[in-house]
């Protein structure tokens, strides 16, 4: 009984994490600032990083669920299929995870580790305190061996106050995020963190591939209707952080696929003239019949043109995995010493 006891303390003692907050470089716009930029000129768009707060991230995870989203079930295949291979060829020290969300397919890696009885610890960084939190905690009870040093920050607002480390480190920056960047942007993204990574370090990257318009558009647009749902959110989250008055029922889900700029575009679409207001603004903003909110792009790179993104920020690619379908890429690139 008392073994029992000092067991459950000892558990309880280890699987606290508290999270080190991530200093930001960069001075980046709040919500309240973001919106102003966003919806107050033409042509009116919002960040995609609102859509996650907490309803978001969980009709996120149902996204994943569907039928028709095919990236998440597909990355993870990929990763079943290479992380012995991956773990055996980098033999991390650190695992570093770029917005770790419910880091679901990173537990591939850590079972690759486990195979090859290789041990390494483990630095999510999410915006999301409470998901953070708890990830964090299941994964230490889930895997006794792995170190876990939950980070809390924006990978937008810079990568330049990460803490150091000694040895190999493996980021990852998986799910396809890397296309809600425009070309540009994802360029400087993996310049930055080729500037913090040391030679010998190494990138895992996720990506989506452009394919057939019919199969990125029902991605985007599931039976069910929950990315709609997802879209939608984003007006909850703006009424709720702004003190605004969106009526979700004026708006519709859209999204498209661009084919000339090989991207989704997903937008709210406005069903009937109203006026809404910002309190936090203290702005009123007139929306028409027709009005539309870009809330998302998401970005579909060909094979060369995401080998192309990587070698211009000089890294080195030493491993590109594709299913056969070739849906999504899986790249293993290096930081040359
Ligand atoms: C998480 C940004 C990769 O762009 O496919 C899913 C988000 N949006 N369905 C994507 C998303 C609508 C997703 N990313």
């Amino acid at each position: 009984m008392q073994n029992n006891q000092q067991l459950k303390a000892k558990v309880a003692v280890r699987a606290f994490t508290a999270c080190t907050s991530i200093k930001p470089a960069l001075d980046i716009p709040d919500i309240v600032e973001d919106v102003r930029i966003g919806l107050l000129s033409a042509p009116r768009s919002l960040p995609p990083k609102y859509f996650y707060d907490e309803r978001g991230s969980q009709l996120f995870e149902q996204i994943c669920d569907t039928p028709e989203y095919y990236p998440t079930r597909t990355e993870e295949k990929l990763l079943s299929r290479h992380s012995e291979e991956i773990i055996a060829q980098v033999k991390p020290s650190e695992i570093m995870e770029l917005g770790s969300g419910n880091a679901q397919k990173t537990r591939r890696l850590f079972d690759a580790c486990e195979q090859i009885e290789h041990i390494c610890t483990y630095a999510p960084l999410d915006v999301c305190e409470t998901m953070l939190e708890n990830v964090s905690e299941q994964l230490q009870s889930e895997y006794d061996w792995l170190d876990v040093y939950p980070l809390l920050g924006d990978y937008h607002a810079g990568l330049q106050h990460l803490p150091e480390t000694q040895g190999t480190r493996l980021y990852v920056f998986l799910g396809g995020t890397i296309g809600n960047f425009y070309p540009e942007q994802a360029q400087d993204f993996i310049k930055e963190i080729k500037a913090t990574m040391q030679p010998g370090d190494y990138l895992l990257l996720g990506a989506d591939r452009v394919k057939e318009n019919h199969l990125l558009n029902a991605a985007y647009n599931d039976e069910q209707g929950i990315t709609a749902k997802f879209n939608l959110n984003l007006l909850h989250v703006l009424n709720r952080e702004l003190k605004a008055n969106f009526n979700p029922e004026h708006f519709e889900h859209r999204a498209e696929f661009n084919s000339e700029d090989n991207r989704i575009e997903m937008h709210l679409l406005c069903t009937q003239d109203h006026i809404v207001c910002l309190q936090k603004l203290d702005e009123e903003i007139t929306f028409l019949k027709g009005d539309s909110i870009l809330t998302e792009v998401s970005h579909k790179f060909t094979a060369d043109g995401l080998e192309e993104l990587l070698q211009e920020s000089g890294l080195n690619i030493c491993e590109h995995y594709e299913p056969d379908n070739q849906y999504f890429s899986l790249i293993l690139a290096s930081c040359p010493e």
